[in-house]
């Protein structure tokens, strides 16, 4: 088989004093932190779409990377892709791979043909996966969302036809996704929204798709799947009102339509801060409410209002990312997929290997600072005491339930004014706490 980076080696740990850029100054795949390897914990992944498709196409130009993979046939070129795809991991020592089903072979004419072409793509990866045994697939999805068949939406389509048909696919791409042994199934609410409320039946269409995914469920539990579906909150783009807002309102969507149990969240950073929150706390709704599944990372630009899933290089924001996975227990059947796309003058080959190693390296580092802070316990030690009344008291006497509104009325009359109950936030000491860890690492 032809190498299509003949002049990158695998990528090594080379410790932070190194200079050569390709090399990992953080990560370091095999290092064991308590009793687990480095990758185990972090569980990188490949994203298909950015790697091994995009070309850095964008509304105002045409591609800039060359993305053919040598082939100018759509079946050769996803053969093609999937030889790549494998060098790419192996190289970066990146254990897993996420797709669309579209990025692992196109849409051809009719959908018994597109089904038959992606088998044969299916097929040819699972060889693959064969003699790389330790590449995993962490989640499938289904690219319901590019076609124009799709531009009114899929499952919140007006349109019954569109409904079914949308069924169809995302059926066959969680076939493709058992076959291929993965642990997770995403939605990512594509064009599940609305342009204009003026033309949209909000309630049929949220109904909807709480019929699909109940349909998704039934299908795949019958099938065998024990892995975790997640959904992937966006707030905005491509509509102009995604369903899937947050994390929150995903959450309040799960609990109406009783699909809380099969479902956990893919947080994505680049979506937290669209919906004008941070990547930290989305992570934490998350997981307070005991729905931390996997995460899509990277990083938007703060100046700019749209998903630039850039490659994720803050250390502080995954640091507190790091903080909330290491608090919700760790990543089981997720993992940390880079939704991540070299900027558009980042063209050449290179580059896709450089943008990883930022990548990796920023979460290697996010990951031990966030063990640190934990470590260090100050942190956590003051949000504890800060809530001390709770554990006394009438504090401990709300929570058991012992007491209501007539019992907190006599306690207020008693107690006098209550500003002497309070002490300072400290949040500018906290703030130096998490440099200070930051910086000594
Ligand atoms: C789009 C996005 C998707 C999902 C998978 O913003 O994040 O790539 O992760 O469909
Ligand atoms: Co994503």
């Amino acid at each position: 088989m032809n190498e299509f980076f003949p002049d990158i080696k695998k990528i090594t740990y080379e410790g932070k004093s190194s200079r050569n850029p390709l090399a990992f100054k953080y990560y370091d795949p095999d290092e064991i932190i308590d009793g687990k390897k480095m990758r185990e914990h972090l569980k990188f992944a490949v994203s298909w779409w950015h790697t091994m498709c995009g070309d850095g196409t964008d509304m105002f130009g045409v591609g800039t990377a060359d993305k053919s993979w040598g082939e100018s046939y759509p079946e050769a070129r996803s053969k093609a892709r999937i030889d790549a795809a494998f060098e790419i991991m192996d190289k970066l020592s990146i254990d897993y791979f996420c797709f669309h089903d579209r990025d692992i072979s196109p849409e051809y004419g009719t959908l018994a043909e597109t089904n038959a072409r992606f088998d044969a793509a299916v097929d040819y990866l699972a060889e693959k996966m064969k003699e790389y045994p330790d590449k995993k697939l962490l989640w499938g999805t289904a690219k319901a969302f590019d076609h124009p068949r799709y531009m009114h939406g899929a499952g919140t389509s007006p349109s019954a036809d569109v409904f079914a048909y949308a069924a169809a696919q995302i059926k066959h791409a969680i076939d493709a996704t058992i076959r291929l042994g993965g642990t997770g199934y995403v939605f990512w609410g594509g064009r599940e929204g609305y342009e204009t409320l003026l033309n949209t039946n909000y309630a049929l269409e949220q109904d909807n798709m709480a019929r699909l995914l109940h349909m998704a469920v039934d299908y795949a539990r019958r099938k065998g799947f024990t892995g975790d579906f997640y959904i992937e909150p966006k707030p905005k783009e491509p509509t102009k009102h995604q369903y899937d807002f947050d994390a929150a309102t995903v959450l309040g969507f799960l609990r109406k339509y009783d699909l809380f149990d099969d479902f956990r969240l893919n947080i994505e950073a680049n979506h937290a801060t669209l919906a004008q929150h941070t990547f930290q706390h989305e992570l934490r709704v998350a997981r307070e409410n005991g729905k931390f599944g996997s995460i899509d990372a990277n990083q938007g630009d703060p100046l700019l209002g749209w998903d630039t899933d850039q490659f994720p290089t803050n250390i502080y924001d995954a640091t507190l990312c790091m903080y909330e996975v290491i608090k919700a227990g760790g990543f089981t059947n997720g993992g940390l997929n880079f939704d991540a796309k070299a900027r558009r003058g980042s063209f050449t080959p290179e580059d896709i290997f450089l943008s990883y190693i930022a990548g990796m390296d920023t979460f290697a580092l996010g990951f031990k600072a966030a063990r640190a802070l934990i470590a260090d316990g100050r942190l956590d030690k003051f949000t504890e005491e800060r809530y001390a009344s709770w554990n006394t008291g009438i504090g401990k006497k709300i929570i058991s339930g012992d007491v209501g509104f007539e019992e907190l009325e006599q306690y207020a009359l008693q107690r006098g004014e209550v500003t002497d109950s309070l002490s300072s936030g400290r949040q500018e000491m906290l703030e130096a706490i998490v440099n200070n860890i930051l910086f000594s690492l």
